[in-house]
């Protein structure tokens, strides 16, 4: 082929596609997973799949996918939603509240729940197919009876921490790699706070699964990716 043809092609692909070959070739690349990345497993608990007391459409249907990405990894950690009986965010501790309602408390306002994920109940368990035996940390949260804790990070009275900052920074790890329940709850409100922790914050949203009451799923992404949370694909990992 003469140069001016194969130089007309180029051309003609760039115009196509609108990014030059080299380009879309470097957007491909996938991400591999390095010793300072860390995957967080966020609440993938019996409480949380069909069958469990605050069930998430479809959560069980991404543990296989979260065990693949849990074998790409050198470091994995885990939360673990564990709540006491009578939690604030139950709607049973709020007389004349139902699910779903919400209730404004000292420190703002918060969604009420089903009673879920007690302490000690087999609900609470991690799910029995998780295949992650090299996970290094399980860290519980929502433990005290007056307030709720969505973040791995932080509480929702925002100022107590878990201790999960600290643990990730003393080990040097650096990016955090989101995976789990609730996409729109437990998996936004960590990312959000891994964000404004240092570390940079990934979502894997073929590995998570969302509740979306009243339109919480899409902007949980918005404020997400507005804040500067990467949104990617199993698939963009090299597991
Ligand atoms: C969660 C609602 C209540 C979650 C936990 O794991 O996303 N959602 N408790
Ligand atoms: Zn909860």
């Amino acid at each position: 082929m003469s140069l001016s043809r194969r130089r007309f092609l180029e051309i003609t692909a760039v115009a196509l596609t609108g990014v030059p070959s080299i380009v879309r070739a470097q957007s491909m690349a996938k991400i591999k997973p390095a010793d300072d990345d860390v995957l967080a497993v966020i609440d993938v608990q019996n409480c949380f799949v069909p069958g469990g007391t605050l069930p998430v459409p479809g959560g069980d249907t991404i543990i296989p996918l979260i065990n693949r990405l849990g074998g790409a990894f050198r470091h994995v950690v885990m939360t673990q939603d564990w709540h006491t009986p009578g939690h604030i965010s139950f709607a049973s501790s709020h007389a004349g509240k139902k699910p779903f309602d919400t209730v404004q408390l000292p420190y703002g306002t918060q969604v009420l729940w089903p009673d879920h994920c007690i302490q000690g109940t087999p609900d609470a368990e991690l799910h029995r197919e998780l295949r992650i035996p090299h996970a290094e940390l399980i860290i519980r949260k929502g433990y005290r009876q007056p307030v709720d804790s969505y973040s791995a990070f932080l509480e929702a009275d925002r100022r107590t921490p878990t201790g999960l900052t600290g643990y990730l920074r003393e080990r040097g790890l650096k990016r955090v790699f989101f995976t789990g329940l609730a996409t729109d709850f437990c998996v936004a409100w960590s990312a959000l706070d891994a964000l404004k922790a240092g570390f940079e914050a990934y979502v894997i949203e073929d590995a998570t699964r969302g509740i979306d009451a009243g339109g919480s799923l899409g902007k949980a992404w918005a404020d997400m990716t507005s804040a500067g949370v990467k949104r990617v694909q199993s698939g963009d990992i090299q597991a």
